[in-house]
């Protein structure tokens, strides 16, 4: 059967055994999607994606994401046969400890892989955000007869893909926003875990799609190449994103075809046996045919093309050496001097007002910052002086409106930010922050660094009442590792706060901000926001601790009055990021937070987890309450008489 196999098939089958035989040998994974999808990939990185495999992190590259992240096999297969650092070896040890093949694949730990994925619908919903950072640099830098940034971005989705709410948001914006360069194959295959997608899944997809602006197509078999390579060509000649919906048949070639069995556990030795003979395969496992290798090689190619948008830079630098300058830069990622002083202020103001003001000062100085909000602009104060509207009209905008659209706005966010060239934030209240929770989660395991903007951070928002209070959100943010929270507690904390995120290189940043006035502290105590904690005012000797984080913090300096007419010496701690006070050294900490000197701390959120601090919490442990927001704050008990009893109580 093989002789006449042509190097395409080869490679194919290849790719194939190669995913079934890390799946056999981990005893795990799955095996059914890279079965059927094999020839798509084959053709992507053999033919259509401009990649260097000597280079992953080449500006310029075509990006490829893999949304169905539970095919990563697929991926590894690719990436190892075009010759990424990623040798057999790493293969042979999928989903094993320590490997570059984990289960799923991870941005950052695996070379050529461009964003993590497995929660369904992210990665299609980032790689928008990826496509719009390219529309957007490409429509600041290029010039005529000078392109230099031009890529396509590619998305491999799955049914789940397609069916989680998050990819129907983001592909909306992306036709509204018309993202041409995004093409995203389907692997419509209409099985998913519990059976058939007539389960569950029966709508017009490719109608769906095309409501949303978008170009659809259908290639009838996923192993007919000559199809997928028209339907490539025809996707690339449109104006709108396209969907291409591949029919394909998951588990392909081996007994299980076609059924959820084939989905996610390994085929188990007869199945295998049979797909060898089936597919007319009959090397050993992890053996792959010398041709193969030699044909699917894209070092030589990959080189060639980087060398060549090289050359295209260097002429671009001679034409346009101040552009050169800032595209070079702002695709290293380096910062420009952003203004180190905050603005003055004269009297209370909410932070998320002069959170306004922070980004007023610091946008004009730097023009990779894109802003935005899920439809809550003028409350979240993101729209800095200056941000032009983004629209498919007008690409060079730099402000983005998400609708009321969460979940993608923090997918897309993210896909800002990993595409390089630009930093995204985005705001909402914080009580959504819920809505957009997953997004959140993979910028801090990919260590991205977004910045989300949370603001009505409360209860002190008051009238909206209890579904617009946030209570449990503050803790169950600090409870992500690797995402900073920070909830300033004047208008300089809050500048302070937005230098912390926008210097953050290794993940994301959730920026907590008051919808009501609060008082103003003296500036250059405000400043100890930069390690995370500090005193703020302090007593000779002090008996006790008053740790307070936003608002809350003038509660506590209050309470301290009222403590010190009664003759007690307290000390009060403003305590915006537990994660960068952690941070510090153990010294510092300790000269702050002296151990064993009786701490109250009080936030207006959850008590679970002050523990680590406070021998007594003034929190709230119950829903808020619809009324104006002093009665509100007050009824809850956020009072400095409350307050200083709990201190008083714990002093002898
Ligand atoms: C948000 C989310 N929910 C659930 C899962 C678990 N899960 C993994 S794959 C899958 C569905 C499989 O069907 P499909 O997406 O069509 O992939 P196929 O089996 O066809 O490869 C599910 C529910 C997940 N990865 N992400
Ligand atoms: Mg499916």
């Amino acid at each position: 059967m093989t002789e006449t196999k042509d190097l395409a098939t080869l490679s194919v089958n290849a790719i194939r055994f190669l995913a079934i035989d890390a799946v056999e040998k981990a005893k795990s994974g799955h095996p059914g999607m890279p079965m059927a999808m094999a020839p798509l990939a084959y053709l992507l990185y053999r033919e259509v994606l401009r990649h260097n495999p000597l280079d992953p992190a080449w500006p310029n590259r075509d990006r490829f994401v893999l949304s169905a992240g539970h095919g990563s096999m697929l991926l590894y297969a690719v990436l190892h046969l075009t010759g990424y650092d990623l040798p057999l070896e790493e293969l042979k040890r999928f989903r094993q400890w320590g490997s570059k093949t984990p289960g799923h694949p991870e941005y950052g730990h695996t070379p050529g892989v461009e964003v993590t994925t497995g929660p369904l619908g992210q990665g299609i919903a980032t790689a928008v955000g990826m496509a719009l950072a390219e529309r957007k640099l490409a429509a600041e830098f290029n010039r005529p007869g000078h392109v230099v940034v031009d890529h396509y971005t590619y998305v491999l989705a799955s049914d789940g893909d397609l069916m989680e709410g998050v990819s129907g948001e983001a592909s909306s914006l992306a036709g509204t926003w018309g993202l041409s360069k995004l093409i995203v194959f389907w692997d419509d295959n209409r099985i998913s875990i519990d059976g058939s997608t007539d389960l569950a899944f029966t709508e017009d997809v490719l109608a769906r799609y095309r409501a949303y602006g978008w170009h659809t197509l259908r290639v009838e078999d996923a192993n007919d190449l000559n199809a997928l390579r028209h339907a490539i060509k025809l996707a690339k000649l449109d104006e709108r994103p396209s969907l291409i919906a591949v029919r394909s048949h998951i588990g392909y070639g081996s007994p299980k075809q076609d059924s959820h069995k084939a989905h996610g556990e390994p085929l188990g030795p007869e199945a295998v046996e049979a797909t060898r003979k089936n597919l007319g395969w009959p090397y050993p496992p992890f053996e792959v045919p010398e041709e193969v290798y030699r044909h699917m090689d894209m070092r030589k190619r990959g080189k060639a093309l980087q060398e060549a948008w090289e050359r295209a830079m260097e002429a671009y630098a001679k034409a346009f050496p101040d552009l050169y300058e800032e595209l070079s830069r702002r695709l290293k990622g380096e910062l420009p001097s952003l203004p180190e002083e905050p603005p003055a202020f004269d009297k209370p103001i909410a932070t998320r007002a002069a959170s306004g003001k922070a980004l007023d000062a610091i946008a004009p100085k730097m023009p990779e910052l894109l802003g935005g909000s899920a439809d809550l602009t003028p409350s979240n104060n993101t729209q800095a002086q200056g941000m032009a509207d983004y629209s498919r009209e007008n690409p060079l905008g730099r402000y983005l409106h998400f609708g009321v659209r969460e979940h993608a706005m923090g997918a897309i966010l993210n896909g800002l930010n990993l595409h390089g060239g630009y930093r995204a934030y985005g705001g909402t209240f914080l009580v959504f922050s819920d809505y957009m929770r997953p997004a959140v989660r993979l910028a801090a395991l990919m260590g991205t660094p977004t910045v989300f903007v949370y603001t009505h951070d409360s209860i002190a928002l008051g009238e909206d009442g209890p579904t617009h209070q946030p209570v449990e959100h503050l803790m169950s943010l600090r409870a992500m590792p690797n995402l900073w929270v920070i909830r300033p507690a004047d208008a300089y904390e809050t500048f302070y706060a937005w230098q912390v995120a926008l210097r953050r290189k290794e993940g994301p940043t959730a920026l907590i901000l008051t919808r009501q006035a609060v008082p103003l502290l003296p500036p250059e105590k405000a400043k100890g926001l930069l390690k995370g904690g500090y005193v703020l005012e302090d007593a000779e000797e002090p008996e006790g601790v008053i740790v307070a984080t936003g608002s809350e913090v003038h509660l506590a300096l209050k309470a301290k009055a009222l403590l010190q007419e009664k003759g007690r010496r307290v000390r009060v701690v403003s305590l915006p990021s537990l994660e960068l006070f952690a941070a510090q050294p153990e010294a510092y900490r300790k000269e702050v937070l002296p151990p064993g000197l009786p701490t109250v701390v009080v936030e207006a959120g959850a008590s679970l987890g002050w523990e680590r601090y406070a021998h007594k919490v003034v929190g709230l442990d119950r829903f808020g309450a619809s009324a104006p927001y002093p009665e509100v704050y007050e009824r809850l008990g956020f009072t400095p008489e409350r307050v200083a009893e709990a201190l008083l109580s714990l002093l002898v």
